[in-house]
């Protein structure tokens, strides 16, 4: 297998945490987005969505998109399980990974994208450019709070997001609520849920990586 990172972007992240948490070694390739590299004809080749992360398998088949990922390597490798063992559980990671995703990885890209100078013309991902938007960045801040919320309410509840087990769901939360540092935003004083919960992720391996 061959697995394509990018060491400074989130969404590679959370791939890398997921294959550490696996124990799995893959070999890597590491794809420089602040040199463009992910829009290079090489890369390309591999995804023409030009987006990372990605994992290619020993077949040769080509699995962008972190759910396809690390749906694939579940079934390949069930121990440790990352995505849920009862139908509630799986149900659970599921619906938190996609809460994390949408309504914490969205807005604060939302945030990001729309405001830094070096994506103008880059608004979003992949091989079309798209001008930014402000009012987007503005609207994402409120959506960014919001998620904050969320996740401290859940978590008052629940020592995981999808309950009683660490799964895909926290990996993906855990890097985004990381990742807010670059629009500035940090987990709100007071939201002890959740920095208790960010501090025990920290604090695992496949988080340094
Ligand atoms: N939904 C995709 C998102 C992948 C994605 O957007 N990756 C970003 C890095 S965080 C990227 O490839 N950016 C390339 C660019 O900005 O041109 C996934 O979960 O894998």
């Amino acid at each position: 297998m061959i697995f394509y990172d990018c060491s400074t972007a989130p969404n590679p992240r959370r791939a890398r945490m997921f294959i550490a948490e696996k124990g799995l070694g893959i070999e890597t390739r590491d794809i420089s987005i602040a040199k463009g590299e992910q829009l290079s004809q090489d890369f390309l080749a591999v995804n023409p969505r030009g987006t990372i992360p990605v994992l290619v398998t020993d077949d040769g088949i080509v699995l962008a998109e972190n759910l396809g990922i690390a749906a694939y390597l579940e079934a390949a490798f069930p121990e440790p399980p990352l995505m849920g063992v009862t139908p509630e559980e799986k149900g659970q990671v599921m619906m938190w990974n996609a809460i994390a995703e949408q309504q914490g990885g969205m807005p604060i890209a939302e945030v990001l994208r729309n405001t830094n100078p070096h994506m103008k013309g880059r608004a979003i991902p992949g091989p079309l450019d798209f001008e930014q938007i402000p009012e987007l960045a503005e609207r994402g801040r409120a959506r960014v709070g919001f998620f904050f919320d969320q996740l401290e309410e859940r978590l008052r509840d629940s020592p995981w997001l999808a309950g009683e087990r660490f799964s895909l769901a926290d990996i993906t939360g855990f890097v985004f609520v990381d990742f807010a540092r670059v629009i500035r935003t940090r987990i709100p004083e007071g939201n002890t849920a959740t920095q208790g919960w960010f501090d025990r992720i920290k604090a695992r391996p496949s988080a340094a990586l």
